[in-house]
């Protein structure tokens, strides 16, 4: 497995821009970053022409956080034809208008990708984003995971790393890394100050990912300053590798960066482990849409398609770590290896999988998922949750919060700058 560099999205998207030809004949995809095996986008380019008789070029750019993606399609309109965000900025897409339906008629039957692999699981947690839109209409599941904790077993125990205390634990101070995704972090963490009263009932882990109490957001931020002083380094992309070379031995991670961390440490001597602590966790998936300023549906729509044949999802699976949300049974075949104790996995590919031998930090088992919940848009309170984060990094904010920080300032500057101009033009009306 290989890291997708920053000079390579640069250099393919700067050569493909210089040679585009007619729009109609270009696809616009905006992903994550080390989220893909490159040589499928050629293949995609090729097979398009096969399978429709036209030409397609793919302008392929990455992105690291979730909200990067959306500003430049909620604020800046461009016109990406399929992007991927994750959960809670799917459930924010659908309820803002900014999808249009999938259109599965358009691919034929016998090629079908999209329909043939669904997951039961994954459809079901897609019609409980939002009750009133379904959005298996509007998106398909590309890969999903767990968040949970990496960690090195030379310095770190089972049970210091079974517990979200563990990232504050001074025993690892100055070796902790954590994810710079303010949604991934203050969720687990809320979930372990929650404990009792999920223990006693009082609240449920799917109520707790709506929470954007004041009270809630206070105690997360409290505890995230007692966890700052440890902190490595907050990262969206270079946490497996600092964990590889053993300048953390602690990381808040997602589940596909421990699986490539742990396969490229394991090359060089290294053991690590990772694990969903006791107290519980966020499950989480990354989905294709097509937004709504997209300019090729129709070529976004083969292209999900293509990204859902099972040999293209194997190959996106091996070249990342992460785990296709494929729900064909040839995905969960590539992974299998015998020497893995048995997982049950039948939520996922039905009762044939309730004894399946594969690594259980690639695919969560039923009592793992069973402590996961969802995370959900929490619309405009979502501000409230940026400017906690920004407090508790302060000065050690690394460029993805000023990213975002940005964003915002010059969503406010373009507010004030629209509504003077609306006003003069208002008073200029009244004058004539
Ligand atoms: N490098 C690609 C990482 C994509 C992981 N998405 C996880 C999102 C969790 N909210």
């Amino acid at each position: 497995m290989k890291i997708r560099t920053l000079a390579f999205a640069a250099a393919m998207f700067a050569a493909v821009s210089l040679s585009a030809g007619p729009r109609s004949e270009i696809l616009k995809v905006y992903n994550w970053s080390d989220y893909i095996e490159e040589s499928v986008l050629p293949e995609f380019e090729a097979w398009y022409e096969q399978q429709t008789g036209e030409k397609i070029k793919v302008i392929y750019q990455t992105f690291d956080i979730n909200e990067t993606m959306l500003s430049k399609i909620e604020k800046g309109q461009e016109d990406y034809d399929v992007v991927c965000p994750s959960d809670y900025i799917l459930e924010r897409m659908l309820n803002n208008g900014l999808l249009i339906p999938l259109d599965f008629a358009s691919i034929p039957d016998s090629i079908n990708y999209i329909a043939n692999n669904k997951s039961p699981y994954m459809q079901r947690i897609f019609r409980e984003i939002n009750p009133a839109i379904d959005a298996n209409d509007y998106s398909v599941p590309y890969m999903w995971g767990t968040s949970g904790i990496l960690y090195n077993t030379k310095y770190v125990t089972d049970e210091e790393a079974s517990t979200w205390d563990v990232i504050r634990n001074p025993k690892f101070a100055g070796k902790i890394l954590i994810k710079d995704a303010p949604r991934d972090v203050y969720c687990p963490v809320l979930i372990y100050l929650k404990q009792e009263e999920l223990k006693s009932g009082k609240v449920t882990l799917a109520e707790l990912m709506h929470d954007s109490s004041d009270e809630s957001l206070a105690a997360v931020e409290a505890y995230l300053k007692q966890v700052k002083d440890g902190v490595l380094g907050w990262e969206a992309d270079f946490g497996k590798e600092q964990m590889t070379k053993e300048r953390g031995v602690v990381s808040l991670n997602w589940s596909g960066d421990a699986v490539w961390a742990i396969e490229e440490a394991a090359a060089v001597g290294v053991e690590l482990k990772y694990v969903v602590p006791k107290e519980g966790s966020n499950v989480w998936f990354d989905s294709w849409v097509i937004p709504k300023y997209a300019k090729n549906a129709k070529a976004a729509t083969w292209f999900i398609d293509f990204m859902c044949r099972p040999d293209i999802a194997i190959r996106n699976m091996e070249e990342t770590g992460y785990v296709s949300a494929n729900g064909a049974i040839e995905v969960l075949e590539s992974q299998i290896d015998e020497e893995k104790p048995a997982v049950d996995l039948s939520y996922f590919f039905g009762e044939q999988a309730s004894a399946v031998h594969v690594d259980e930090t690639l695919y969560p088992g039923r009592e793992i998922i069973e402590r996961c919940a969802l995370e959900h848009d929490w619309g405009e309170d979502t501000a409230k949750l940026l400017a906690m984060w920004s407090r508790v990094k302060g000065a050690n904010a690394s460029i993805s919060t000023w990213v975002i920080f940005g964003i915002a300032i010059v969503g406010l500057i373009l507010g004030f700058f629209f509504s003077k101009k609306k006003k003069n033009h208002h008073r200029g009306g009244r004058r004539k």
